[in-house]
């Protein structure tokens, strides 16, 4: 990416139900890697903006607000700040943590529909549906359990099955029951809006063939969806709790969830903007636009998502939809009902963000390939890389600073072979880590961080500045601006620490204001004065991990 001062970029990050706290899984594929790029863009000089919000229609999140008694709209508002604090405590900065339930979004919403509408893309159709004569309502998805057809287990939602994975058409579940007073439903006729997919095989294949930064394992698998023939797609739901369908006629029926929340995108990021109507249409169109998600959520954004734009007509496709696996929790599939999972929340109170999103950037490919979150590894790589590497390193530079120079970076001598090297090798490391963040490949970049930095302190152990009196005042200068350095690569990924470290070198404003291209300079000048060099990163524990696994089983 050259010129990247000049241009927009709009990142979103794929949208959490508002009913169950996030957890490590949310984290890994959907919010900590668009804040690298995200971070990385704003020091580069880049207009970028990151949004996210609470996805907080749906029946899952009526029947919850129901059991506990609330409103639905208190009860999404209330994740909305769990969410928010989460995020925040692990330094992942939106512009606008919207909810699909803002009025904004339900204006654009019905706005889009009216136009698919008008363009000839909706049509109404009869479904059968299961109906409760009892508590006489229809119970759409999450409002029947019965058994599997597939694999025979009990207790499944009528829409999918939890045990085998499998999704079922209504009507396919055994034994069915209503979620609310158990008793069986009856199927009943209604009428439902439905979104003419099939007729957009042809566009969504050209358009897939002909975006080369889409991934290519993605772009395959929806590529055979497609050629096995798309099916048109019922929109609406008969409940209370949803952006109401903009016609009299509807009588009462709200979207689907999947019909408004990617909407928010939209929403979020014009808000975030600044702009409405046509001027927000314009700024959309002129921008980079990213949307992360984790591989469950495929179909959604490279079909129906893309789908709804060219119908509608007026929002550019994305350019970019990073997606990433599973996260696996000691290799097993995250759980919330066998009680396999860590919250962002739990986890954060044995550990400092910085940790996570270290170790989480380190296993975290850009690919659909699960990822495994092990504590053993967890431990040792924050360990061996961050304090046995990056944290040595800081702290053995500054603390000579205290030491031998009173607190004050000393005036160095012309540089040696050996400084040449270490600098060259600074310039390097800014344009690799630089170009792996822009292709996506987060991990990588940051090895290239920790290979850096593994070479900074072979610099500084060949230098030997214990034993080396005349040369001593050279290698501490040029180890601080190293250190410095780091600091501006390890920020996209590290922002906490990063700081810490800036401010130990003496500086006095914030590192996230620093250039990236700053790295690659001198840019601690002798006689700065220092703060207090403390070491940045403490060892993890076994005793630290059995926290965190006490928390799990
Ligand atoms: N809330 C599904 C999920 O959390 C859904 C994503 C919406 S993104 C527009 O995986
Ligand atoms: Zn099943």
């Amino acid at each position: 990416m050259t010129g990247l001062s000049d241009r927009n970029f709009i990142i979103t990050a794929a949208l959490p139900y508002a009913y169950d706290d996030l957890h490590l899984g949310h984290v890994a594929s959907t919010h900590l890697p668009p804040d690298i790029l995200y971070r990385y863009l704003k020091s580069r000089g880049a207009r970028a903006i990151q949004v996210c919000a609470s996805d907080d229609f749906g029946t899952p999140i009526l029947i919850a607000a129901e059991k506990k008694g609330v409103k639905p709209s208190d009860y999404v508002a209330e994740w909305n700040r769990r969410f928010r604090e989460d995020l925040g405590r692990l330094g992942i900065v939106y512009d606008i943590f919207d909810r699909t339930s803002s009025p904004e979004n339900v204006r654009l919403v019905q706005d889009f529909f009216r136009a698919l509408d008008g363009n000839g893309f909706i049509f109404i159709s009869d479904v059968d549906q299961f109906y409760c004569e009892y508590d006489d309502k229809f119970l759409p998805d999450r409002y029947v359990k019965g058994r599997c057809p597939h694999c025979g287990a009990e207790e499944q939602y009528s829409d999918a099955c939890e045990n085998c994975g499998r999704t079922l058409q209504p009507g396919q579940i055994l034994d069915p029951h209503c979620s609310i007073c158990g008793r069986a439903p009856v199927m009943r006729k209604s009428s439902h809006y439905f979104f003419k997919l099939s007729a957009f095989s042809a566009r969504l294949k050209e358009w897939l063939s002909q975006s080369p930064r889409l991934q290519a394992d993605a772009k395959n698998y929806v590529l055979n969806w497609i050629k096995d023939g798309l099916q048109d797609w019922d929109i609406t739901r008969d409940i209370p709790w949803g952006v109401p369908v903009p016609l009299k006629e509807a009588g009462g029926k709200v979207f689907y969830g999947w019909f408004d929340n990617h909407l928010c995108y939209i929403t979020a990021a014009l808000k975030a903007a600044g702009k409405t109507g046509e001027a927000g249409v314009k700024y959309w169109n002129e921008s980079t636009v990213y949307h992360f998600i984790g591989k469950d959520i495929v179909y959604h954004h490279y079909l129906f998502l893309p789908s709804m734009r060219m119908g509608e007509g007026h929002y550019k496709l994305p350019d970019l939809i990073p997606t990433r696996g599973h996260l696996l929790l000691q290799g097993r599939k995250i759980s919330r009902s066998k009680h396999w999972m860590i919250t962002v929340r739990d986890f954060l109170e044995g550990f400092p963000p910085d940790y996570l999103r270290f170790y989480l950037t380190r296993i975290v490919p850009y690919s659909q390939a699960d990822a495994n979150f092990d504590l053993k590894e967890f431990a040792d790589k924050i360990n061996n890389e961050l304090v046995a590497n990056i944290g040595n390193f800081a702290y053995r530079a500054l603390v000579f600073v205290k030491n031998k120079h009173g607190g004050v970076v000393p005036r160095p001598s012309g540089p040696g072979k050996e400084e040449e090297a270490v600098t060259g090798d600074l310039v390097a490391a800014v344009s690799d880590t630089g170009r792996l963040i822009e292709e996506g490949h987060y991990d990588r970049a940051l090895r290239a961080v920790l290979d850096f930095s593994a070479k900074c302190n072979q610099y500084f152990q060949h230098r030997a500045p214990w034993e080396n009196p005349e040369t001593e005042p050279t290698t501490v200068y040029y180890s601080c601006n190293l250190v410095a350095g780091l600091a501006v690569l390890l920020h996209p990924f590290l922002p906490f620490s990063s700081e810490e470290i800036w401010a130990q070198l003496g500086f006095k404003e914030p590192l996230a204001e620093r250039g990236w291209d700053s790295a690659a300079g001198l840019t601690v000048p002798a006689g700065q004065r220092i703060g207090e060099p403390r070491p940045v990163y403490r060892k993890v524990e076994e005793s630290d991990l059995g926290k965190v696994k006490v928390l799990l089983g």
